[in-house]
């Protein structure tokens, strides 16, 4: 059993998640964070709407109330020496890997936003597999992809394999990817990394392409609120149910982009920690590159909507659903079948989206109200325009 895990991106919604969990599991657990996603909020204004504590402070309460100690590094994937450093003191015999820019529309803000996501995701992971092959090459990587590697194609989504007959000859390949934004292809081009890297140097490897997650309950957060995880709602950050929640809080009409058919996977928070939690215990061998769907369920964006609404009427909230025009480039209209049994026979029992955490959500979003900002509920962020209003400050190197 893997019993050192290196949690890159361990001060975000889901690695702070993910450290906690594991901590609490008897893992010997270290995060390291360049704190960008919090410095993203300062500059923009933007902010969680559960308040969050600094990863110091998360850190010392967490050994306060669980004798245990999560570990903290402070610094970027992109700085080799400093993650060299890092390998070489913590020595993992895991790394699991959050530590990117994560929000599609953040990447289709201008040139330098996708310059910088493209960089920073894609070196930085060339930065973690140059690192293990150093410093820790038995080490088994677990990397977070996106189902949005895929995109929408007209036939069943395997788990990242499938097999092509062509002029009498067959073959198992790599599935096609289609992503539908600058953030999303800096998950291709790091799975392309990582298998080439598998293949010649042969690290081991799970790809989890992953669904949206949704949730902010764990057992290991609801110890103190200064544990909680993110819960963003944002017009960049945020994702359509957590937005859709907090608006139906506020009386804000639910902003469903086109015709709201647009079909995306899904999957519970603590669904998510457990099946990175089995992907650690049941490592990839030497030289293996493996793909897990990381998904339970899938819903349209309109089905989402409607779900909010009825919930939220439950609760005697008044919502209308407002279609708006699509800011986004993305087939809204498509077939959308994805395998996703590999985390299942490994031990996944999935928890599927319940009115009850949609109440939770929009509750949380009730007690928060005042936290809650609608000017940072409407997209600007236009996939099409050449420029748009959102300028978050230059990264100093793009
Ligand atoms: P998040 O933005 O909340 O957390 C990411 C963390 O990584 C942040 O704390 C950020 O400061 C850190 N980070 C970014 N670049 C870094 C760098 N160069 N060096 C060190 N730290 C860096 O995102 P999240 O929602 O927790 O997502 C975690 C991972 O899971 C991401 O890779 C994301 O692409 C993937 N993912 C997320 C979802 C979702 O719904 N949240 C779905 C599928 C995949
Ligand atoms: N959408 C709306 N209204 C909104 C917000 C979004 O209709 O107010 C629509 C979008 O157009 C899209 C769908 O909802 O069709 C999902 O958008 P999202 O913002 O909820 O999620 P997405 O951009 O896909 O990104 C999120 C995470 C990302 C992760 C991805 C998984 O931010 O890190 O990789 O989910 S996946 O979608 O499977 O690629």
């Amino acid at each position: 059993m893997s019993k050192r895990v290196l949690i890159l991106g361990g001060d975000g919604y889901l690695g702070w998640a993910q450290a906690m969990y594991l901590s609490e599991r008897g893992y010997e657990v270290a995060v390291l964070d360049n704190m960008a996603r919090r410095q993203f909020d300062l500059n923009e204004g933007f902010e969680s709407l559960l308040p969050i504590a600094t990863l110091h402070r998360r850190a010392a309460l967490w050994h306060t109330l669980t004798g245990k100690t999560i570990g903290v590094y402070a610094g970027d994937v992109c700085d080799y020496e400093f993650l060299s450093r890092a390998f070489q003191e913590f020595a993992p015999d895991a790394i699991v890997h959050h530590g990117e820019q994560r929000a599609a529309p953040y990447s289709m803000i201008d040139r330098q936003h996708a310059v910088y996501t493209q960089y920073n995701n894609v070196i930085g992971t060339l930065n973690v597999l140059y690192a293990i092959k150093e410093f820790a090459p038995t080490a088994h990587l677990v990397k977070l992809g996106t189902m949005g590697e895929y995109g929408t194609p007209n036939i069943d989504i395997e788990e990242g394999f499938i097999e092509i007959h062509h002029n009498g000859r067959s073959d198992l390949l790599p599935f096609p990817k289609q992503p539908g934004s600058f953030y999303h292809l800096s998950k291709v081009h790091d799975s392309h990394n990582i298998m080439f890297t598998c293949k010649v140097w042969g690290i081991a490897a799970t790809d989890l392409n992953q669904g949206i997650v949704y949730d902010v309950q764990t057992a290991e957060a609801d110890r103190h609120p200064d544990l909680a995880t993110r819960y963003d709602y944002d017009q960049i950050y945020g994702t359509a149910l957590n937005r859709f929640c907090v608006q139906a809080a506020v009386g804000f009409p639910l902003t469903v982009y086109g015709s709201g058919k647009q079909t995306r996977s899904y999957i519970n928070i603590k669904d998510t920690v457990r099946c990175i939690e089995l992907a650690i215990l049941n490592p990839a061998k030497a030289g293996e590159y493996r793909v897990f769907n990381q998904i339970t369920e899938w819903f349209s964006v309109m089905e989402l909507a409607e779900r909010v609404h009825r919930v939220a009427g439950e609760m005697g909230l008044a919502v209308e659903l407002n279609q708006i025009a699509n800011p986004r480039v993305e087939s809204e209209n498509h077939y959308y079948n994805v395998k996703h049994s590999k985390l299942v026979e490994l031990g996944l029992e999935p928890h599927l989206l319940d009115d009850n955490v949609i109440r939770r959500l929009i509750q949380i979003a009730l007690d928060h109200r005042d936290r809650i900002n609608t000017q940072q509920i409407l997209p600007s962020v236009s996939w099409r325009k050449t420029s748009n209003q959102v300028t978050a400050t230059e990264p100093a190197w793009a």
